[in-house]
């Protein structure tokens, strides 16, 4: 009888629960955002290549170690992205794919290059 009775609290429960889950997520689930650590050396970017999800922010913390080389500059040209770098300074650059794909991202005059490819 106990054993009924507490089976029973739990579905309330559980049927509570997912009703305020519905109404949270009634737009869309929660985004799973990814980080990416990114160095800017004298011979480009390191990783050069990232992976992302369509639909899910993807963050780059963008570092330029070096004076060396053109990495002060980074665009992402499909984007409209485009940003300075400072030396030793993290800088970080937020976008969400909308479709799977690979996304060019390279140095101010397009010598360096990395590639974002979204599934
Ligand atoms: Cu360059």
């Amino acid at each position: 009888m106990m054993r009924a009775i507490r089976t029973l609290t739990a579905g309330c429960v559980v049927l509570l629960a997912c009703n305020e889950a519905a109404e949270s997520t009634a737009q869309e689930p929660a985004p799973v955002e990814s980080r990416h650590e990114v160095s800017v050396g004298a011979h480009g970017y390191e990783p050069s290549t990232i992976e992302a999800a369509v639909g899910q922010p993807v963050t780059l913390v963008v570092t330029r170690t070096t004076d060396e080389g053109c990495g002060d500059v980074l665009a992402i040209p499909s984007r409209d992205i485009r940003r300075d770098l400072p030396l030793n300074e993290p800088v970080e650059i937020r976008f969400t794919p909308s479709e799977a794909g690979s996304i060019r991202f390279t140095c101010g005059m397009g010598m360096y290059d990395g590639t974002i490819v979204v599934q």
